[in-house]
């Protein structure tokens, strides 16, 4: 079963409707895992979804490449769950690693944009996104869409698994249904911004993008995002990873992105920007609407308004993909067609 929409919330009556998770709800309950199975950004999104479900569920959940995960000899019973997410639905690397997981009995829910792709037709149950078309091939509000319908996920399950408390459920529905007002405020207030920002860096060679918690899958995003329509080279890191390696990187000519929206890895995310700022790095970060600290800190600053760290990511992801945006542009690059990508991997 295929829900028709991408999942309905009703914050009037604090409910969430997803008929595909309702017709999968008993293997869900019983589920020893759940296992996200996707590439590329998809995968992205699947990374904040594990760190989220294990978060309000409870559950044991793993996240695999699904170009490694078809190739390896992974251990898959009956009760695992897998959740497969794919903007075409065609990605074949995500394709026949479902195929595999099903001859061992697993159960399948997809989470696909295109109505009537493989994917979809493989899987037991799922949800649409209903993104529309990409016009480009790197996937940007597919993301976004995923993302919301993960959050979606997430909140109904542990509604039913009775793992969060009705105050922490109904102010997150609450939180999700402001995000589009809250994109808005993005789109009013920051383009001009973040386009100056594009211009400043255009010419740099390579940059880092970090971040904590919820954040980090969104440093990874931000970082694909500005190699597939610019061409540079970038690298995303868990921002407490950096003193393993990374930091050796940092000097002058480096721009680092934090991703360093206020959330309870805050104060940690503070002290890795003031190391790079010490080894002389430019500092630009993705900041909550108030927070003087981050402001004073970083060279630059694109803005987001202020979200509960559960739902922000789906905020700070936009100056991201804006700044990608910006930056191809300004490198005269086809941000719509960006070289050696294709729009569906079927190989
Ligand atoms: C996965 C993906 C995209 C990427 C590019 C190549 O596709 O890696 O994330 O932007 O277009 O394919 P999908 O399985 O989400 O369709």
């Amino acid at each position: 079963i295929y829900d028709s929409f991408r999942g309905r919330l009703d914050v009037e009556h604090n409910t969430i409707a997803l008929s595909g998770l309702d017709s999968i709800k008993d293997k869900l309950m019983a589920a020893r895992r759940i296992i996200i199975v996707a590439c590329g950004t998809s995968w992205h999104a699947g990374l904040l979804a594990e760190y989220i479900i294990e978060e309000l569920c409870r559950v044991n959940v793993e996240v695999e490449y699904a170009s490694e995960f078809r190739y390896r000899n992974p251990i898959i019973t009956s009760e695992d769950v897998i959740i497969a997410i794919s903007q075409s639905g065609e990605t074949a690397d995500t394709l026949v690693a479902l195929e595999n997981a099903k001859k061992q009995g697993a159960t399948i829910f997809g989470l696909v944009n295109v109505v009537g792709s493989s994917i979809a037709r493989i899987s037991d149950a799922g949800a649409y996104t209903h993104a529309g078309p990409e016009i480009g091939v790197a996937s940007t509000k597919a993301f976004t869409a995923q993302l919301a319908v993960l959050q979606l996920f997430a909140l109904k399950l542990a509604k039913l698994k009775n793992t969060i408390s009705e105050d922490r459920y109904v102010h997150l529905l609450h939180e999700l249904n402001a995000v589009p007002e809250k994109v808005q405020w993005i789109l009013e207030n920051e383009l001009e911004n973040i386009k100056a920002i594009a211009i400043k860096y255009r010419d740099a060679n390579d940059f880092l993008y970090l971040g904590r918690g919820y954040n980090f899958p969104i440093a990874l995003e931000g970082a694909l995002k500005l190699k597939e329509i610019s061409y540079i080279h970038a690298e995303g890191y868990p921002a407490a990873e950096m003193k393993h390696g990374p930091i050796a990187l940092v000097d002058s000519t480096l721009p680092v992105v934090f991703i360093a929206t206020k959330d309870s890895y805050h104060e940690k995310i503070v002290s890795n920007m003031q190391e790079i700022k010490a080894r002389k790095g430019r500092l630009i970060a993705v900041a909550s609407a108030g927070d003087t600290i981050t402001l004073e800190l970083a060279e630059d600053t694109m803005i987001v308004p202020a979200a509960d760290e559960i739902i922000a990511p789906l905020l700070s992801v936009i100056p991201m993909q804006l700044l990608a945006y910006y930056i191809g542009i300004e490198r005269d690059l086809d941000v719509d067609k960006p070289r050696n990508l294709a729009k569906s991997v079927t190989v």
